[in-house]
């Protein structure tokens, strides 16, 4: 397979100056006819014309409405065309009903739909199907189906045909089209300019009564991005589609966002509030995509992260407006130090804007999405709000229209505060995450940080420059008073002291306020600084790292010297999670315990080998100790938790319930599971059923409760979703793979559906003891699954054997079981583009 380098970016020889599509749909022969109007391109010196087209039948082509013959190859079509504007002509012939990749036009439960991004277009039809070539879109739809949607504009909408007119000009990936016998909830929304915009949500019969929320959170999401960055919409329709077989969440295609649909339909009953804080926040992605993604778009997909990243950052901030701001920030810092960390410090590690790649759908990962929103708060913090404002303003007024580039948006940064960002432009070009370690002196009333940092080695890079690292700073005095408020501190050299003077105390540093730059702060554990900051700190992300740090720094010594939990650390964190002065959300944030993969991470980087059943065993016993330690507590913290008021997904009330699923697996440690099944039964939500399930299932006491759910819900598979993954994620480990084996068995496992496939999959990944069994069943298992997912669906089997990213961490015999089991799945004959690039990434 070929390699594509940032560095051979060439210009489309043409530019394209209108597209005309008609479709007649069929499920085994769709026709689709292309009219596109070609003109030499100025800016380009390379006039070859071709055509990017797969898997495609050529029925015709013309030239001017003279019949042409190109010469077709596996990905394209090249042909002899006039130096002068021209008129391209094809007609081909594709298989929706065979497409299992989804990818390209396929069809999910008898609906057409398309998911383009980031080469499927050319599944479609010839096009130059890439980011920069951008064009305006008429689409004509043929069929009987009820509903045909494409983007932009509705125009004659006649039994049997459908137009859609998209004025705005946009490349191929957000080309979409569906199809099918759908329904519609329907609301509106005027602009602040008064632009009235219809706005569909379309579900299939059925699902109408899961939509109220999606639509609340289209509007709440519009009204956000007029009002914090001056952004309208500018369509006169806004439709959003749920589909049940997606590959990923959700997509951002123009006027016609395309979900999965267990990124949009939520019910009181079907859906946990994390499933509701999780729609909110993808629909705003989307939203936001509007702007940023669409009218300013990639110019190549080396850049995917000029869209992403800060589409991230934004939604982030949308989160951080709708709900808690503090606690909002330290689910993402979970979130990045669980996938983006193992990603950047493993075998697949690459910069935010890679530098070359075989399969672009590899590279829609943690780094670019997550690393890529850090870069952007991390710019946002440096340059301060309102020059951010303003950089942001100026990149939408510059570049409304265009294919941009990484230099195009700190061009405007640079513009806007005569900054030199050259060194901070490091953040895009080189992988893995920075180390960051400290050291203090104090003398004389005078008080100095001693900064190091440096950035291991990563594949493709063995030396590493010295980034900027904005660390923000607060300083405590010994009695919990707050003697120097948050301040920036510009780390650029790879040692650099700041001191602080009039300091009458050695005070306690408050470092990394706000997690203000995603590195790996280093710092001799010192419990007693950790229990007073636990105490004492003002900042809420340091003040949970405090406690992080002593949950940490407990379970090590557990795993490795089987120390008892710290009780020291068990009763500060205590009076905390009792404080009733405290959001109970920020209060279930701090009862969460490390994952077991973070401490098998932590563990190996202090050179100890992580044993996967020591870290479970080590987990169990802390969680067992917290819960005989706390005892007299756990009443009054669950009647704390209770909700009287009646449903609602909002911040407050999954506060709430956050904290009561912590105190409810405390409980079911002491109780043997009958707060657990009380709670499943009296339940009138899928939160607090779910957690209880969960309680029950690793007691080995599910199986009525499991039978009556299933009886319940058989029909509905967002939550059969629920049910399958339940079983494996919340197994005791040893029996986890015959568990997710025998689910495999079950009537209603359809793993072409890339839902259900997860739900088995990743469920047996995130038991990390079950997964990491001792005889290696687990990696077996999921390695001949992969292999099978592989020949249907590439880029979702692809994605989901990141699963062994980590494997170079265990002990020699594991390692030899992944490596054999990555070995079989590179040796396959037929292997994907897609899995052939990650496996022979994984091993390196
Ligand atoms: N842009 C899409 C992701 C497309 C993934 C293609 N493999 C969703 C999003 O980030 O909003
Ligand atoms: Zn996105």
């Amino acid at each position: 397979p070929q390699t594509i380098y940032l560095k051979d970016y060439t210009p489309f020889g043409y530019v394209v100056e209108g597209v005309e599509l008609t479709f007649a749909l069929a499920p085994e022969a769709t026709r689709v006819k292309s009219r596109i109007r070609f003109a030499p391109n100025p800016d380009a010196t390379d006039r070859t014309f071709f055509l990017h087209g797969e898997d495609l039948t050529l029925i015709s082509a013309a030239i001017d409405g003279s019949p042409v013959t190109p010469t077709l190859t596996e990905q394209g079509l090249t042909c002899e065309v006039p130096d002068a504007p021209f008129t391209w002509e094809a007609e081909v012939e594709i298989a929706p009903a065979k497409n299992t990749a989804l990818e390209g036009l396929y069809m999910s439960n008898g609906m057409y739909c398309t998911q383009c991004e980031a080469e499927g277009f050319r599944k479609i039809t010839y096009y130059p199907d890439r980011p920069d070539v951008m064009a305006t879109f008429d689409v004509r739809i043929e069929s009987d189906l009820p509903v045909m949607l494409s983007n932009g504009n509705p125009g004659t909408q006649d039994g049997g045909v459908a137009e859609w007119h998209d004025p705005w000009p946009k490349p191929s990936y957000l080309f979409a089209l569906v199809a099918g016998d759908l329904e519609a909830r329907s609301d509106s929304f005027t602009t602040r300019s008064g632009r009235h915009v219809d706005l569909n949500l379309w579900v299939r019969p059925g699902d109408l009564g899961k939509t109220a929320w999606g639509m609340e959170a289209l509007r709440t999401s519009m009204r956000w991005d007029e009002e914090v960055y001056g952004r309208e919409y500018d369509l006169d329709v806004f439709n959003i589609v749920a589909v049940d077989d997606f590959n990923m969440g959700a997509m951002e295609n123009k006027g016609l966002n395309i979900f999965n649909s267990s990124a949009v339909l939520a019910s009181q009953d079907t859906s946990t509030d994390a499933n509701f804080e999780r729609i909110e926040a993808i629909i705003a992605h989307e939203y936001f995509h509007n702007w940023t993604g669409n009218r300013i778009t990639c110019r190549d997909w080396f850049q995917l992260c000029l869209k992403e990243g800060l589409t991230v950052f934004r939604d982030s901030q949308f989160t951080a407006d709708q709900r808690s701001a503090p606690v909002k920030r330290i689910g993402d810092v979970i979130d990045l130090r669980a996938r983006q960390f193992p990603e950047d410090q493993g075998p697949l590690s690459h910069p935010v804007r890679p530098e070359s790649f075989q399969e672009i759908n590899n590279f829609y990962t943690a780094t670019v999405y997550e690393k890529g929103a850090e870069v952007i708060g991390m710019l946002k913090r440096l340059v301060g709000d309102e020059a951010y404002d303003k950089a942001v303003a100026l990149y939408f007024e510059r570049h409304d229209g265009q294919a941009c580039t990484i230099e195009d948006w700190l061009q405007v940064f640079e513009d806007t505060t005569g900054r030199d960002l050259s060194q901070f432009k490091r953040w895009y070009t080189q992988s893995g995450t920075p180390r960051l370690s400290v050291e203090e002196s104090y003398e004389g009333a005078r008080y100095t940080l001693t900064f190091r940092q440096r950035t291991p080695a990563t594949p493709g890079q063995s030396e590493k420059l010295p980034q900027v690292l904005p660390v923000a700073v607060g300083l405590l005095s010994p009695g919990g008073e707050e003697v120097l408020p948050t301040q920036l501190l510009e780390v650029t050299e790879p040692e650099q002291s700041f001191t602080f003077d009039n300091m009458p105390d050695r005070p306690i540093p408050s470092l990394l306020r706000g997690f203000s730059a995603p590195v790996v702060l280093e710092r001799e554990s010192d419990a007693a600084e950790q229990a007073f900051l636990l105490a004492h700190d003002t900042d809420p992300y340091c003040r949970w790292e405090a406690g992080r740090g002593l949950a940490r720094g407990s379970l090590i010594a557990s795993v490795v010297d089987g120390a008892d939990p710290d009780g020291a650390w068990l009763d500060a964190l205590r009076a905390v999670v009792t404080d009733p002065a405290l959001d109970p959300a920020y209060r279930a944030l701090m009862m969460g315990l490390p994952t077991q993969s973070e401490l098998a991470q932590a563990l190996y980087e202090k050179g100890i080998t992580p044993d996967p059943d020591a870290i479970r065993d080590a987990v169990e016993a802390t969680v067992r100790a917290t819960a005989d330690r706390w005892a007299d507590d756990l009443r009054g913290l669950s009647e704390e938790a209770r909700v009287a008021e009646p449903y609602a997904p909002d911040a407050q009330q999954s506060g709430k319930r956050a904290l009561g699923t912590r105190v409810l697996s405390l409980v079911s440690r002491l109780d043997g599971g009958s707060a657990a099944e009380a709670q499943f039964e009296a339940a009138d939500n899928m939160t607090l059923k779910l957690a209880a399930l969960g309680n029950l299932v690793r007691l080995e006491r599910a199986d009525d409760a499991l039978a009556a759910f299933e009886a319940q819900w058989k029909d509905d598979r967002l939550v059969m979703d629920k049910w399958f993954g339940i079983q494996i994620m919340s197994a005791p480990a040893p029996v986890a793979v015959e568990r997710a084996e025998a689910l495999t068995g079950h009537a209603a496992f359809d793993w072409t559906n890339p839902n259900r496939f997860r739900a088995v999959m990743g469920a047996l990944v995130s038991n990390h003891a079950g997964f990491h069994r001792a005889d290696g069943a687990g990696y077996d298992f999921l390695a001949g699954w992969l292999a099978r997912l592989d020949e249907k669906n590439p880029q979702t089997a692809a994605r989901m054997a990141t699963a062994f990213q980590t494997w170079r961490r265990y002990d020699d015999d594991r390692q030899a079981k992944m490596r054999a089991a990555l070995e079989s799945l590179r040796d396959k004959p037929k292997l994907s583009r897609d899995m052939g690039e990650m496996v022979a990434r994984l091993l390196g």
